[in-house]
């Protein structure tokens, strides 16, 4: 409960970066969850904007909120917001615990401000643990011995029922746990690099700014050096 606190103080506050007539990338997870909440009440106030969800369940709670929906098109999204489930000090994330990263990653690359919210739990710095990758079903098995090669082990994820959870894309989902990610450009280089891959949870370089929810209900900014 206090965490939520500070999941929803983050949330809630990434609405003070909406302009009327945005378009705006909504991400997923329980932090997001928050903004969505809380822009749908903007909107019900009248303000006019356009959502671009980044997973079918984005879609359905921003729906559910009352947010005008449209699909990503060439011209891009004005702004992004987004949880992660580790930001270190670069503003370099790990996502992908709900297993749409790669849906996340195309909108977040297609904005011109991409903000993220998190909770103070979430820094996590040198960043490690686990990594989800999307595979392709085909070769899977060889897949994870590929990923295996670039120091961790690497399962398929699975439901409560056992079975492979499926991404929104039709593809699977490996999930990698690495002891620490010393350098994660390097490992990014690699991991995208193998055949069955169709994108990993590492988000490098992306992130304006990154709002950190405390249990006391303050937000602190934080904006990358570069
Ligand atoms: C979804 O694929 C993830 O990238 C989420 O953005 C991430 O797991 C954050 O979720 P929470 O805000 O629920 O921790």
């Amino acid at each position: 409960v206090k965490a939520e606190a500070a999941k929803r103080a983050a949330g809630e506050s990434a609405v003070g970066f909406v302009e009327a007539g945005m378009v705006v990338g909504l991400g997923s997870g329980s932090t997001v969850y928050w903004f969505i909440a809380a822009l749908g009440a903007r909107v019900r106030e009248g303000l006019d904007v356009l959502g671009v969800p980044s997973s079918l369940a984005s879609a359905a709670l921003a729906a559910e909120y009352g947010i005008p929906l449209v699909e990503l098109d060439r011209r891009g999204v004005d702004l992004a917001v987004d949880g992660a489930d580790a930001v270190d000090h670069d503003l370099r994330l790990i996502k992908g615990r709900g297993a749409a990263m790669v849906r996340e990653k195309i909108v977040a690359a297609a904005a011109r401000r991409f903000v993220v919210v998190v909770d103070e739990t979430k820094m996590i710095d040198p960043l490690r643990g686990r990594l989800p990758v999307e595979v392709i079903a085909f070769g899977a098995d060889h897949t994870l011995a590929m990923l295996e090669s670039t120091g961790a082990p690497f399962i398929l994820r699975q439901d409560g029922n056992g079975a492979h959870v499926v991404t929104d894309n039709q593809n699977l989902v490996a999930d990698g746990e690495y002891p620490t990610i010393s350098d994660p450009e390097g490992l990014a280089e690699r991991i995208q690099a193998i055949p069955g891959v169709v994108g990993h949870g590492l988000f490098l370089g992306m992130a304006d700014v990154v709002l950190v929810g405390h249990e006391d209900g303050h937000v602190e900014q934080i904006r990358p050096a570069r």
